[in-house]
């Protein structure tokens, strides 16, 4: 009330939903804010090492819920609210998502803050303060539309501007050379532009408010914001115009995670951020632990792929330009301070910038990179590797067709002293496949670190229906230790226990029919069987996948409606990058297929099919406690990790997936009889690809395939224009990259399985309760837990 009254200046009778949940988020923040200076305050005291996360996306979501959580007074704040006749569970929804990411990796990104926040291992998150997030997604027609998501219009409770702290971040001009009395050369970079970092400090409260954590966003302004003397002399425009060219750094996020832009803004995003927070802790370092050669004891900076890696080059400048450390102690320094992650092995996403583009908005540090490349070379000459396919292999400059760019993943790789992939498969890939040579030379740099999820925002807040059965069931310890989940295994056959949690999925269901009548104007029946397929759509994914065998299943019902056909909906949500034109087409297909499978009535109450639109952090917190079916069936070899996975499994969805990222592992976990595994393998795949794969035969040799190809191909579909999906599927015929023809009868016999299973109810929730029950191990804090101790040398505490 006193919130509402005087940081809103509204009172009761006038204000709206949105001044509530702002006054509402203020009187939340007060109690992080304690932590916050309690925290660091500590740290200071204790001279504690710090972790420094520096990452290009963070996919944070909303806030509120995780702060009540965290500090356990949701019901107390539902009650407050209550007697004031306001409803919390309405304001949570007035939140707009913080989508400051594309997918899995910005995602990972604030899930770990969460969970260093709850170990209470000092960190900071390091970003941009993007303006706007990730595309707001439409649907029209079928077809994806992309709309600006401005999610500060309305302003932003969790943030604190911190205007005093405030970087230059300079881009081009020249570098000079002095000689000392000793003949040692300095150089000095003189930009010929400069742009100001402004801090922008958000808390991350850990669990139980433990630990309180900054989220440190960068948003750039000008340094001269209007040109005075082109103001007076009546030039409006150009006086603005150096304000809107540094301003535009931090306007927008870019919208693809498969292809790098490959643009100069995204070159300025990534240097603009990267510098302004190493000249933070930098600073920070000396003003608190003293001299700059002591940087790696007290700080560990991890790459969040290689997006920030110029770092490792400004790093270089700032201790050998700056501070005059020489350049091997410096080398030193650097590589014991940085550890870098790799989240994907496609070769399309690796990122590389062309050397004249670097030569012009950073010379100085294009003058670093060669230098880091020759002491790099030449220690692999003195070594003994002399082999020159060998060297150019390894090198950070690559040369083709007399173009040169640089390789940031090498630079990435040689620059940490630990480099690590997301799931065990995905590092032994990286260890055979992108990074073999470099490899062979540094075979202790490689760790598996698997991904992990914050259980507290995707069971407990998400899932409080299952939380609390969970509670009930093993005590308030389950929710402190995700370990005492084993302790459901006894209660897996329990008949009793069984209909507990079937009530909970129930209501989580009927909640999502709830969405569906919402957004797509029918709902859906909570009996039938959820199959959910929510991810970025790519084709490595293979959304495609599951569309061909929705044909295929459509195809069967019409031609045997009065089989004991398994109850079923549909479910699919992404977004496609704009650009990426068969990923909208396969939005598309989706549907299309929905339209005409949703009004057939031959397989009313079957079959149902719905694309639910504009897929985020929030949509994904109600489709999750209601799926039944996770499908994870990207080609094996190529999805890095996967988080969804792990994400659906706790909260109890059985998983149909291929032998790929982590899926490996949570196979192990759950047991083959929990799972449905089904598919080419990594190793299979590598060899049908070497060996030509020819997706025609495999077509011809399946009657299903080639009825499903038909139909699609002849417009069924498509009526309005029946030739828009000739070329999608020449290219399944032709150059089927992803395999899916190959995978496709296994994966039409999986889904049969699933059916016999789900038909036997008591053995589905076995199954389901055994999911739940052992992937404990897939916690975030684990995950950190794991970084704590084999990259970054600092602490954990123990919950
Ligand atoms: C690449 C690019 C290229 C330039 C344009 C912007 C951009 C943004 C992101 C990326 C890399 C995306 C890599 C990624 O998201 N990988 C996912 O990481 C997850 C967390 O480790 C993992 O679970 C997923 O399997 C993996 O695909």
């Amino acid at each position: 009330m006193a919130k509402l009254a005087y940081a809103v200046a509204k009172d009761p009778t006038s204000a709206q939903e949105r001044d509530w949940y702002i006054a509402t988020a203020l009187a939340v923040r007060d109690r992080v804010v304690d932590g916050w200076a309690e925290s660091y305050r500590h740290t200071n005291d204790t001279q504690n090492k710090r972790v420094y996360y520096m990452s290009l996306e963070f996919l944070i979501g909303r806030l509120l819920f995780d702060s009540l959580t965290n500090l356990g007074i949701v019901e107390e704040m539902r009650q407050a609210l209550a007697s004031l006749g306001v409803d919390l569970d309405r304001l949570r929804t007035v939140e707009p998502d913080a989508a400051l990411g594309n997918g899995g990796l910005g995602r990972l990104a604030a899930c770990f803050m969460e969970s260093m926040a709850t170990l209470a291992v000092p960190a900071y998150g390091y970003g941009i303060r993007y303006e706007n997030g990730l595309f707001r997604q439409g649907i029209k027609d079928g077809w994806q539309q992309e709309y600006p998501e401005n999610w500060l219009t309305n302003g932003n409770p969790w943030e604190f501007e911190r205007p005093e702290i405030t970087y230059d971040v300079g881009f081009g001009g020249t570098v000079d050379i002095t000689y000392g009395p000793d003949g040692a050369a300095t150089y000095r970079w003189h930009p010929a532009e400069r742009v100001s970092a402004v801090a922008y400090d958000t808390p991350v409260v850990g669990w139980r408010c433990r630990h309180v954590n900054t989220l440190r966003l960068w948003a750039a302004r000008a340094v001269d914001p209007l040109r005075l003397d082109a103001f007076n002399a009546g030039d409006y425009v150009g006086a603005l115009a150096d304000r809107v060219r540094a301003e535009s750094i931090s306007k927008v996020l870019y919208p693809s995670d498969a292809t790098p832009a490959g643009q100069e803004l995204r070159l300025r995003q990534e240097f603009f951020f990267a510098s302004a927070s190493l000249q933070d802790l930098v600073r920070r370092h000396i003003k608190q632990y003293g001299p700059v050669e002591m940087l790696a004891e007290k700080a560990a900076i991890q790459l969040n792929d290689t997006h920030p890696a110029i770092g490792v080059v400004e790093l270089m400048r700032i201790l050998v330009d700056l501070h005059d450390v020489p350049w091997a102690k410096a080398w030193d320094i650097t590589q014991a301070t940085f550890g870098y992650t790799n989240h994907t092995l496609l070769p399309e996403a690796l990122e590389t910038w062309p050397v004249h583009l670097m030569e012009r908005l950073l010379p100085r540090h294009m003058q670093i990179i060669y230098l880091i490349n020759a002491v790099h070379l030449d220690g692999l000459r003195a070594k003994g590797n002399s082999d020159p396919a060998l060297l150019s292999s390894v090198s950070l400059i690559e040369e083709s067709w007399g173009r040169q760019r640089v390789r940031m993943g090498t630079l990435a790789f040689v620059g940490a002293h630990r480099v690590n992939g997301v799931s065990a498969l995905h590092s032994e890939l990286m260890k055979e496949t992108v990074f073999r040579d470099l490899h062979a030379i540094f075979p202790e740099k490689i760790n598996n670190k698997t991904n992990g999820i914050t259980f507290r925002r995707w069971l407990y807040e998400a899932n409080p229906g299952l939380t609390k059965v969970l509670v009930d069931t093993l005590g308030p310890r389950v929710l402190d230790d995700p370990e005492e989940l084993l302790g459901l295994e006894k209660f897996a056959s329990d008949t009793e226990f069984q209909a507990k949690l079937k009530a909970v999925r129930r209501k989580n269901k009927e909640a999502l029919s709830k969405v569906f009548q919402h957004r797509l104007g029918f709902p859906v029946d909570p009996d039938a069987l959820f199959d959910v397929q929510i991810k970025r759509i790519h084709e490595y994914k293979r959304q495609h996948l599951n569309l061909l065998e929705t044909v295929a299943l459509y195809n069967a019902i019409r031609a045997d409606p009065g089989r004991n056909w398994t109850p079923r909906v549909k479910i699919f949500a992404g977004k496609a990058a704009a650009s990426y034109h068969t990923a909208k087409l396969i939005i598309k297909l989706a549907n299309d297929i929905a339209r005409v499978v949703n009004s057939d009535p031959t397989v009313r109450g079957i079959l149902k099919v719905g694309f639910l639109q504009n897929y985020n952090v929030s949509l994904a917190e109600q489709i999750i406690p209601a799926a039944d079916l996770s499908e994870q069936i990207s080609t094996a070899g190529l999805e890095a990790s996967g988080t969804g996975n792990m994400k659906l499994a706790l909260n109890g969805a059985l998983t149909i997936g291929t032998l790929d990222g982590a899926n490996v592992e949570i196979n192990e976990r759950v047991g083959e009889d929990n799972i449905f595994i089904f598919g080419l393998t990594a190793e299979e795949v590598e060899a049908r690809r070497r060996n030509g794969y020819n997706a025609r035969d495999v077509i011809a040799s399946s009657p299903k395939l080639s009825e499903v190809f038909a139909s699609i191909e002849s417009g069924v579909f498509s009526p309005d224009d029946t030739s828009r999906y000739r070329g999608f599927i020449e290219m399944l015929s032709n150059h089927d990259h992803f395999l899916v023809t190959a995978d496709f009868d296994a994966y039409y016999a999986a889904q049969r399985q699933v059916d016999a299973h789900w038909q036997n109810g008591a053995a589905w929730w076995r199954s389901s309760i055994l999911n739940t029950a052992r992937v404990g191990w897939f916690s975030s804090d684990r995950t950190i837990r794991e970084y704590a101790r084999d990259i970054w040398n600092v602490p954990v505490q123990t919950t």
